[in-house]
């Protein structure tokens, strides 16, 4: 029997869609036989279940007296040189350019000549965007993408921007994002567990940073419970969130919004929605947005960024411009008051979901690459 391959997953643990991205892609390897070893500084988010192909290398960082912020990129970078020697890994796929593509380039580096992996970095959008973009990220960015074997973005509108941002030498490949389809269970309202009273439900589920633009939401909730019996239901938590509370009050909807904090399962919860509302200032891809399609929710989005290449305006929900508030509310009282048009679209939804974002293709696109490397 031939041996596994292996790889390393370097992500962020946390509840972004990166992370979940990396986890979903180290679920899916194992599951076709990869030996997959992920090493964060903690075990990823939807990291939840046992599988026997799947290693989690947890960093640990030392604090000392002397260091105002502990250096955990080095540790990170030790780690994954530690980790990539052991277990012999010659490929380590890392997720989120700052600080992981860095990191596993410096542990690349201290490895001795026979022991080297090869990287494929995956840019998820604001390690482009916000992050990289910043002067004090640009150079390490730009190094950490030359220095690479492989680019890959999770949209052609992020390829675009990357390749433009930062003049590079080298193509960026478009991989798009997927989901394990299996999971998102299909729109039955009966089966719903938020109480609701028969109000249409409204959801939003992010970080709440500001890229978000909850207050949007909150404003166009507002417009929208005027022609519209409708609950807003907020899912995560982040910096904004006490904005958007503070908006509410002002406006004095607050008993119609309720705050989930963030949650796990949100495959348990999204199929409750009649709406799933993202006003993002941009969005490289839209994880929510593909979550939604999945459960057959219509999406309300911005036609900015990646999110395009997802929701498909018109038929599978609506896009509108950044900020455009009245036009946002419109589109949701359309789609919250005509049960034909809200069917319809979700399964569109589905539909496009399952064929242009699916599971199987995409993986196939990933050990393409990870095969044309070795
Ligand atoms: O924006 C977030 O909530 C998290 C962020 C991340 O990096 O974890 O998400 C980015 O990556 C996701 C997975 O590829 C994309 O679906 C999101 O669109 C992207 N966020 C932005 O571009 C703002």
């Amino acid at each position: 029997m031939s041996e596994p391959i292996k790889i390393g997953i370097t992500c962020h643990p946390s509840a972004g869609g990166s992370g979940i991205m990396a986890t979903e892609l180290g679920i899916a390897l194992a599951e076709r036989g990869y030996e997959v070893h992920f090493v964060t500084s903690e075990t990823p988010f939807r990291l939840t279940e046992f599988h026997k192909n799947i290693f989690c290398h947890t960093v640990s960082v030392v604090s000392y007296p002397l260091f105002r912020n502990p250096p955990a990129s080095l540790a990170l970078a030790s780690k994954i040189s530690e980790v990539a020697e052991e277990f012999d890994i010659k490929l380590w796929h890392v997720h989120y350019a700052i600080p992981n593509a860095a990191c596993a380039i410096m542990a690349r580096d201290m490895l001795p000549p026979d022991k080297k992996f090869k990287i494929i970095t995956t840019l998820h959008g604001t390690d482009i965007t916000l992050v990289g973009a910043d002067p004090s990220f640009f150079r390490i960015t730009k190094y950490a993408m030359e220095h690479s074997c492989a680019v890959t973005a999770v949209s052609q509108w992020l390829s675009e921007e990357t390749e433009r941002e930062f003049d590079l030498k080298k193509p960026v490949h478009t991989v798009y994002n997927f989901l394990d389809e299996s999971k998102f269970a299909l729109h039955s309202p009966e089966h719903c567990t938020l109480s609701h009273n028969g109000k249409k439900i409204i959801m939003h589920i992010s970080n709440f940073r500001p890229v978000k633009r909850v207050t949007d939401i909150v404003r166009a909730f507002n417009k929208i419970r005027e022609k519209v019996d409708a609950k807003l239901i907020m899912v995560g938590d982040g910096p904004e969130r006490m904005s958007a509370v503070g908006v509410a009050k002002q406006l004095g909807i607050t008993e119609d919004i309720t705050y989930l904090g963030t949650y796990q399962n949100i495959e348990h919860i999204l199929p409750c929605a009649d709406l799933v509302f993202q006003p993002s200032e941009h969005e490289s891809f839209g994880l929510t947005h593909l979550e939604a399609m999945l459960c057959e929710v219509p999406v309300l989005g911005t036609n900015s960024g990646g999110v395009k290449e997802v929701v498909d305006h018109g038929e599978t929900g609506y896009l509108t411009d950044v900020g455009d508030i009245d036009a946002m509310a419109q589109y949701a009282v359309d789609i919250l008051s005509d049960d034909t048009l809200s069917k319809q679209m979700g399964e569109k939804g589905r539909k496009r979901a399952l064929e242009q974002f699916n599971k199987e293709k995409i993986i196939d696109q990933y050990e393409a690459l990870y095969h044309s490397l070795m």
